[in-house]
């Protein structure tokens, strides 16, 4: 264990970030130079489908990179107004994907923070090829204790990544970190509280990634108990599915597809935005 990687379950989520190297998610970065591990929202242009066969699948694997990028730009659209000399933080930052596009759109130095040292080198190393390195930085941190100085940011978001960590902890992490009127963005998967507890499939994506997917209602009690007031709450589920049953038909399936389309389509299973106010 370290400073930064602070329990064995931590070290293991770490041990899968480390060894990731899903086609799904290279071959998609690939189209843009833009690496996301997220999902999609918006419509499917199902004409994709009727391309030849030596250019369908290469046609495909756009789409489900343009949906993710749009999935990026609404949880950039909720941060607010930002300027070039505020700061943000991504927490949980994969390969960097949403910290470039929030650099390019603000202006700001952007700093991101993951437990997987590959994805902090990857992403370092993207930064360097776009020439950005002196304002977009990422750092092999735990979110849950990043050290950068209380106070000091204007924004924070969470793009899948909260479903790794205890949303008590984080919450207060993160309300120490926002200045006053500062806002805090996620896109998440949850479980429905009015479905139960997680259901079989929820209980299928959470081995899948090993991650714990919290209920809705756990993101609002912790969010109230640490000085951050929602301001808008989308739910995004039907809004995904089309990016899965894309997704389902694709040359770069895991084997998780089914899991997330019977989980949101029985509602057990919600995906959700949530932005806040830090007052
Ligand atoms: N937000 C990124 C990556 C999401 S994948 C994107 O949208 O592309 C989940 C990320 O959470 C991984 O980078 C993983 O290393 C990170 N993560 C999980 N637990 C963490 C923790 N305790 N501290 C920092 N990062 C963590
Ligand atoms: C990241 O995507 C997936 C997660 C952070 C875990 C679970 C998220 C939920 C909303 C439950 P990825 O792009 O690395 O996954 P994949 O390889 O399946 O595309
Ligand atoms: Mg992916």
């Amino acid at each position: 264990m370290s400073v930064v990687i602070t329990s064995p379950y931590q070290h293991s989520v770490a041990d899968y970030w480390n060894r990731e190297k899903n086609a799904v998610n290279l071959r998609l970065g690939e189209v843009s130079g833009t690496y996301h591990h997220h999902y999609g929202i918006g419509a499917v242009d199902w004409s994709v489908l009727d391309e030849p066969e030596e250019t369908r699948e290469e046609r495909m694997i756009a789409e489900m990179h343009r949906l993710e990028t749009a999935q990026a730009v609404l949880l950039l659209d909720h941060l607010g107004q930002v300027q070039p000399t505020d700061r943000l933080l991504d927490a949980g930052s994969g390969r960097g994907g949403s910290s470039f596009m929030a650099h390019e759109r603000f202006g700001c130095r952007v700093d991101g923070v993951s437990i997987s040292q590959k994805q902090v080198d990857f992403a370092n190393e993207q930064a360097r090829l776009r020439g950005v390195q002196d304002k977009v930085e990422f750092h092999f941190r735990n979110m849950l204790q990043t050290g950068l100085e209380p106070g000091s940011l204007k924004g924070i978001w969470n793009n899948e990544s909260t479903m790794y960590v205890n949303l008590s902890k984080l919450f207060a992490a993160h309300s120490q970190l926002l200045a006053p009127g500062g806002r805090y963005v996620t896109i998440t998967g949850c479980y429905n509280d009015v479905y139960g507890l997680p259901s079989k499939a929820v209980s299928e994506i959470n081995a899948h990634y090993v991650c714990d997917i919290h209920p809705r209602s756990a993101y609002f009690r912790a969010m109230a108990d640490n000085h951050l007031v929602p301001i808008d709450v989308i739910d995004l589920t039907e809004a995904t599915i089309p990016y899965w049953e894309l997704r389902a038909r694709s040359s770069v399936v895991t084997g998780i597809e089914d899991a997330f389309l019977t989980a949101y389509k029985d509602g057990s299973f919600q995906y959700l935005l949530i932005a806040a106010d830090r007052v």
